[in-house]
């Protein structure tokens, strides 16, 4: 592994580029991850490289949606299941979500390296590995994401779903579910498609969806319901946007480097 030093500006950007192509390499990660990663970064850079205040509402209705749900699980693809596996598991636990690698380009090989990576993260079970003719399928999607388990995607009332893809957010709507997503793109068909969607980089995401459920977990299901009651996503996405607007707006006035 590339060593970058802990007092680099930009450790963590750093740090999970070489994560992102190490993955790669382990055959974790399909080639398209380094590009939607480099589209990720470049939002990122736009909300300044930490988590924007409208981004902690969206993520605390995500959690109380995963608490209230009955049957709730969590998608893993090759980036997510690089950048942040212990807080996937984790979620899981404390929201009774299980977990269910998901992928679009597909392969047993790679399958097989996320579920390591997941259960080397402290998973004890993870669907959607080998399904062979257990498979399920979602209606109306053509590629490999249509592939499902159907003690998983397919049966769930709600999905989260870190890094996901339009059509599939828009065929899981269209099948009744709740479907929450991570995407620091807010113009993106998945962040418009999502019930509910995060504008933020998805391992801060996660780690603060941790720390949210590990207190909300003890909360009455009438306190977690009042949460997500009147959440509207078009207008938490209105503020994200106004958010980076409001952000440019400022660095075009100031000086960026001082000196
Ligand atoms: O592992 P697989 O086979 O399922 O393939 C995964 C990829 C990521 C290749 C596949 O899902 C894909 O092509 O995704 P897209 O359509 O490029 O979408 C990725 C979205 O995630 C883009 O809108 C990016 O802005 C966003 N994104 C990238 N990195 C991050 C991110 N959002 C949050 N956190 C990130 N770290």
């Amino acid at each position: 592994m590339f060593e970058i030093p802990k007092n680099h500006p930009r450790y963590w950007s750093l740090k999970e580029r070489h994560l992102i192509i190490e993955g790669m390499h382990k055959k974790i990660v399909a080639e398209a991850g380094l590009i939607a990663h480099g589209r990720g970064e470049a939002f990122d850079y736009l909300l300044g490289e930490e988590t924007p205040q409208y981004a902690y509402l969206q993520e605390e209705v995500a959690v109380a949606a995963l608490l209230l749900s009955e049957y709730p699980i969590i998608s893993v693809n090759g980036n997510v299941a690089v950048l942040c596996p212990k807080e996937l598991v984790q979620l899981g636990e404390l929201t009774n979500a299980k977990l269910e690698v998901n992928l679009f380009y597909r392969t047993t090989e790679r399958e097989i390296n996320i579920k390591n990576v997941l259960v080397t993260a402290g998973a004890t079970k993870v669907l959607g590995v080998d399904l062979g003719t257990r498979a399920a399928t979602l209606p109306e999607i053509s590629h490999n994401r249509r592939i499902v388990d159907p003690e998983g995607i397919f049966k769930a009332d709600t999905v989260f779903v870190p890094l996901e893809d339009g059509d599939r957010t828009m065929a899981l709507r269209k099948m009744g579910k709740t479907v929450i997503c991570v995407d620091l793109n807010p113009l993106s068909r998945t962040a418009v498609w999502g019930s509910i969607t995060i504008v933020n980089h998805v391992r801060r995401a996660t780690q603060e969806m941790v720390v949210m459920a590990e207190k909300m977990r003890k909360l009455p299901r009438e306190q977690l319901k009042s949460i997500i009651e009147n959440y509207d996503n078009n207008y938490m996405l209105q503020e994200s946007v106004k958010f980076i607007c409001q952000r440019l707006s400022t660095m075009a006035k100031k000086k960026l480097i001082e000196g």
